[in-house]
């Protein structure tokens, strides 16, 4: 039996070399359960930890496909199918150069708890590819996408495996990923979520993260009474989750200062309006240009090379990637006089940022602010299973309901005296609900 959270971590970094994502997201989990273990030997003693941290099946697999020169590219393709306890995998594919074993390790092992939060009965995994869709014509994303489906069809199916986007991966690839996998199988099913509206998609699942995430906010926000009316918000990233993320919080009267892309963000002083924001949408989802052209465009300040983080904000809502915030853009922040901080993106705080915020300020650990897109996803599944079609007002509801119970989830679990550790709130909820499934299940 291990003594330590070090001692328990020093097994995981010795099993899984090199691997500094995973590490950094299962010891946040574990050091934020580590008491309440202590209190309930009994996972303990059936060897919870070990076989938590374990993946039950890991695939990788060659991705070879034509470029618009004909020139033949290979890239690696992963499913990790993490923990199927409460439900079959379910969780993203990413198409990012940086990916790895490691990272979409990290993310599967995050979507375990998430899922279980959602209150839907998903397992965790996730997906993707080092694949770089940057620049890429339209027909070279299809070729790769239908050569990415042209193994993974077999790992997949509407009761195993049930994949999404997450980077890289929005509506335009699931069409290409879902078209493939029909005419491989010759089957019409749920085995995608995100589909389009006419062919399977649940309304609401692209505006789902991005919303959840405000929702969540919402809720955290209102346990101190106050809300998003002329709060000033940093969002980052330009994507999917940064863009119904803004949409909400214009929507709740908040103003948004700056959103961003890889290269830089922008700082809008006046605030991105519904205008501006479809501006956006429309470069960053059909004309797939630059944040920068923003900037030219509307004439505000452009940050080469910058995140937001030194902009003076009320609340911050990071949506692009992990890692994206370290201790001293934290100790800015806080000092700048925000008071809540809410990731729509998985882990975007290193470890001692989210410390530092967890400890001062209201703190949303994606797991729970961001479980809103996976839970729609769980909804678009219910909806193919009854082959009906919810609408628009009824899933925003079940959505907003989802999001008030993971608060409070976060709360019961959470709570210390007058304030809530939302990340031990969030953990401990999360690892309940799939532990005990896999003790009611036995030694598999
Ligand atoms: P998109 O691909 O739609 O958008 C990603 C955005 O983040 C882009 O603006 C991109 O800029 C920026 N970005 C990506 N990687 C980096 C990087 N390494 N450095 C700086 N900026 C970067 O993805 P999503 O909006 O779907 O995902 C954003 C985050 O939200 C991810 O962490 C994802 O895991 C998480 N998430 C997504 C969910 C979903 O339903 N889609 C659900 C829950 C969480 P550029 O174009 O320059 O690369
Ligand atoms: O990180 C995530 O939760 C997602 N990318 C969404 C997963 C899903 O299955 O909808």
């Amino acid at each position: 039996m291990y003594k330590s959270v070090d001692q328990f971590m020093d097994y995981v970094i010795a099993k899984n070399p090199g691997e500094n994502e995973f590490h950094q997201a299962v010891r946040e989990v574990i050091s934020s359960i580590w008491n309440f273990l202590q209190d309930n030997q009994h996972y303990l003693h059936n060897n919870i930890l070990e076989r938590i941290v374990e993946p039950e099946r890991v695939i990788t697999f060659r991705v070879s496909w034509r470029d618009d020169q004909g020139k033949i590219n290979v890239n690696r393709g992963f499913r990790i199918q993490f923990n199927s306890a409460i439900g079959p995998y379910k969780g993203g594919l990413r198409f990012h150069s940086s990916v790895n074993l490691g990272i979409l390790k990290f993310l599967a092992f995050e979507q375990i708890f998430k899922n279980s939060l959602t209150t839907l009965p998903m397992g965790g995994g996730k997906g993707g590819s080092d694949f770089d869709p940057k620049g890429k014509s339209d027909n070279e994303i299809m070729s790769f996408c239908q050569s990415f489906m042209s193994e993974l069809y077999r790992h997949i199916g509407s009761n195993t495996d049930i994949p999404a986007g997450d980077i890289g991966v929005g509506g335009r690839e699931i069409g290409y990923l879902f078209g493939q996998y029909k005419k491989i199988t010759n089957r019409f099913l749920g085995v995608l979520t995100g589909k389009g509206i006419n062919w399977g998609g649940s309304l609401i699942r692209p505006e789902a993260t991005g919303y959840g995430a405000v929702y969540f906010a919402q809720e955290m926000l209102n346990t101190k009474k106050l809300n998003f009316s002329n709060k000033k918000v940093l969002i980052s990233g330009s994507g999917n989750v940064a863009q119904y993320a803004a949409e909400k919080v214009i929507q709740l009267g908040g103003k948004v200062l700056s959103m961003s892309d890889s290269s830089g963000t922008v700082y809008d002083k006046d605030g991105i309006d519904n205008k501006k924001l479809s501006w956006i949408m429309n470069l960053k989802n059909v004309k797939r240009g630059r944040i920068k052209e923003f900037a030219q465009e509307y004439n505000v300040d452009y940050l080469e090379g910058e995140k937001p983080w030194g902009i003076k904000c009320d609340i911050a809502i990071p949506c692009a990637t992990q890692n994206e915030i370290d201790e001293d853009d934290a100790s800015t922040l806080i000092k700048n006089g925000c008071i809540c901080m809410v990731e729509g993106a998985n882990m975007p705080n290193n470890s001692d940022a989210a410390e530092l915020f967890n400890d001062k300020i209201l703190f949303g650990p994606g797991k729970a602010a961001n479980a809103g897109g996976v839970a729609v996803s769980g909804l678009e599944m219910s909806q193919n299973s009854m082959r009906i079609n919810w609408s628009s007002q009824e899933v925003d509801a079940k959505l907003n309901d989802i999001m008030k119970n993971i608060h409070n989830q976060c709360v019961e679990h959470g709570r210390n005296g007058d304030r809530i550790d939302y990340i031990q709130g969030a953990n401990i909820s999360g690892f309940i609900k799939v532990a005990d499934a896999m003790l009611d299940q036995g030694c598999v």
